[in-house]
């Protein structure tokens, strides 16, 4: 398999988490969002959209990472990353949406740069808007986590789950903007647990070859 990325983005970390987690060896292609490679026409043929994670199976080639993971967790079923129960499942889905479709795209590239060149906004103005949807969803995520009885180390039950790789890319990104994770104990807890894996370790943006 080959994998599309860019260290930095939040995307291709999630995506790098699943396939660590489920130890399947992929060889990384690297797309710099920085350059601009991803607006190359060679890029878009790939992916029309123009964005990083893209897996290319050998018969297929996979966009957008939800559907990557869900294809890889239905392809690869062990070990397994969603719960055996339809309940679990949403749930576990659920935080994966806060973080995905709630908190991310607000956060990405192409609209930070059009905060920055249509609305004019400076850099301050941006890590505030970036910080802010940022807090709104861990605020609402660590409320979630304190209300959950059953939940060990990871953001659902004693495994790691779609939900982790989700959330720490986005704690890492979190950082990056500055927001005072002290804030959210839960999630500060379970982004250091699972960075004593080494299927994060891995993943993480600074252990990418394109980060040197
Ligand atoms: N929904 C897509 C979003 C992909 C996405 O936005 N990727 C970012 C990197 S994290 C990207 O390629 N951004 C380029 C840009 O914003 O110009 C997915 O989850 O795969």
């Amino acid at each position: 398999m080959k994998l599309h990325s860019f260290f930095r983005s939040g995307t291709s970390h999630r995506t790098r988490i699943v396939l660590n987690l489920k130890g399947l060896a992929y060889d990384a292609v690297y797309v710099s969002l920085a350059k601009n490679e991803h607006h190359q026409a060679s890029f878009k043929t790939l992916n029309p959209q123009g964005f990083v994670p893209v897996l290319e199976t050998g018969s297929d080639t996979l966009l957008q990472s939800p559907a990557i993971i869900e294809w890889l967790e239905e392809q690869y079923p062990e070990p397994a990353l969603l719960p055996a129960d339809a309940i679990g499942r949403e749930k576990v889905r659920a935080i994966a949406a806060m973080v995905g479709c709630d908190i991310h795209p607000l956060n990405n590239k192409r609209v930070l740069e059009y905060l920055r060149q249509n609305l004019q906004l400076d850099d301050a103005q941006i890590n505030a808007w970036c910080s802010k949807w940022i807090q709104d969803g861990f605020s609402a995520l660590e409320q979630i986590l304190v209300a959950d009885q059953q939940r060990d180390k990871f953001c659902y039950g004693n495994q790691p789950t779609i939900a982790d790789a989700y959330l720490i890319p986005q704690v890492v990104s979190a950082q990056r903007f500055n927001v005072d994770l002290s804030a959210y104990p839960q999630i500060n807890e379970i982004y250091q647990h699972c960075m004593t894996l080494s299927a994060f370790q891995k993943a993480a943006p600074e252990q990418q070859a394109d980060a040197r």
